[in-house]
């Protein structure tokens, strides 16, 4: 496979194709994309994905001569207003700094710090260095198998980030600003099951107390709200919730996953179809989320980005309003539970003429424009 190649973005993987893609990536980038590992499914299946964060570059050193003055530097510019010029991004590293003022600086320092009996000040015009425990942003894909769109747009939004960086000045800065911890197929015995037996299977694998009736749905077995309306107690249900919360061991497993790493502030679940950006909450339609409005500038905002690409109009509101109510749904837990909150789930094409049959031909389509999305999003918190 050639993964730099658009042929491979117009089409549907497997599993396996798929697993390839984030083991080639690891690889070939291993700088910059770690592999993630969430646990193993019922049926054994390792369910993994990429951690991708921006280390720093070594600078050139003739851009940086080129610098007029240290001084105004700033390289936490907005860069909506950003004019394209490449070197307004160069950022300052510490070699430039000294040459021009750290002698003064460290004195005027040391002289204030000897006064105050303080410890001295940092130099000033320190680069912008990646975080050390940057904020985590995590995309998924496929709690539901037969949503097939998903794990190729998360899959493209992966690679896109992988080789923008240092090539694309907003995906470098986000990349060094925060951490994309992606999972192309969180459902992975659903998905296989999916390719090899029922194109339409949704739910998991795991059996229920019906042996003819397998399956537990893992975004309603969540454990917020759990076993509330909009999900079902019937194992021949499509969304039926299991026993009990966290039953499913995809929805446990990344749930788990979210509390150990305490450092992520977005979340989106990635579904398919109805073309909608929605918030909390999808289990009780009379509470708002006390971030509404944030939460609705980010989705509208995200929404807005996503349509200027192909023209695609994605509603947005929360999963009440805008779809139905389900209970046990993932974002209600990562939100209200897992504190993450910038958490969101986004239908993406089409709105029901082929449905989970999306043609191949609208997978880069789907995929470009989600991308501009999940920058939109990303760049809002950044600046935030
Ligand atoms: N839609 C989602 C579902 O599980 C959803 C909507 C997303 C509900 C996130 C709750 C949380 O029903 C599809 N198409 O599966
Ligand atoms: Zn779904």
């Amino acid at each position: 496979w050639n993964f730099t190649d658009d042929s491979f973005w117009m089409q549907y993987h497997d599993f396996a194709t798929l697993n390839n893609f984030t083991e080639t990536m690891v690889r070939q980038y291993p700088d910059l994309v770690k592999r993630v590992s969430i646990g193993k499914t019922f049926e054994g299946r390792e369910i993994f994905g990429m951690s991708i964060h921006g280390f720093k570059q070594k600078k050139d050193k003739k851009k940086k001569k080129k610098r007029k003055s240290w001084f105004f530097s700033d390289d936490e510019d907005d860069f909506e207003g950003d004019d394209g010029n490449e070197q307004d991004n160069i950022d300052m590293d510490e070699s430039t700094v000294s040459a021009a003022c750290e002698a003064d600086v460290d004195t005027v320092s040391s002289w204030w710090s000897w006064l105050f009996n303080a410890a001295p000040r940092q130099s000033i015009g320190k680069p912008s260095k990646p975080k050390k425990h940057p904020k985590a942003i995590v995309l998924h894909a496929a709690q539901h198998a037969r949503e097939w769109i998903g794990p190729a747009v998360v899959s493209y939004i992966a690679k896109e980030l992988i080789l923008g960086y240092l090539h694309n000045k907003k995906i470098t800065r986000l990349l060094d600003q925060f951490e994309f911890v992606i999972v192309p197929v969180l459902n992975a015995d659903g998905y296989v099951y999916t390719w090899e037996h029922n194109r339409m299977w949704r739910k998991n694998r795991q059996p229920t107390s019906i042996p003819l009736c397998p399956g537990i749905d893992p975004n309603r077995n969540w454990g917020y709200m759990y076993g509330g309306d909009g999900s079902s107690s019937n194992p021949c249900n499509e969304g039926y919730h299991g026993p009990e919360a966290f039953a499913a061991l995809e929805s446990k497993m990344m749930a788990d996953f979210i509390v150990e790493r305490k450092n992520v502030v977005a979340y989106i679940d990635f579904h398919a179809y109805s073309q909608l950006w929605m918030s909390p909450f999808g289990g009780d339609c009379s509470q708002v989320p006390k971030d509404d409005e944030d939460l609705m500038e980010g989705g509208m905002g995200a929404a807005k980005a996503l349509h200027d690409v192909h023209g695609k109009k994605f509603s947005v509101g929360s999963i009440c309003n805008v779809i139905y109510e389900a209970s046990g749904g993932s974002i209600d837990w990562t939100y209200a539970v897992g504190k993450v909150k910038y958490s969101y789930g986004v239908e993406l094409r089409d709105t029901g003429r082929y449905g989970f049959m999306l043609p191949e031909a609208e997978i880069l389509p789907s995929s470009e424009e989600t991308m501009a999305g999940v920058m939109y999003l990303a760049n809002f918190i950044r600046k935030r």
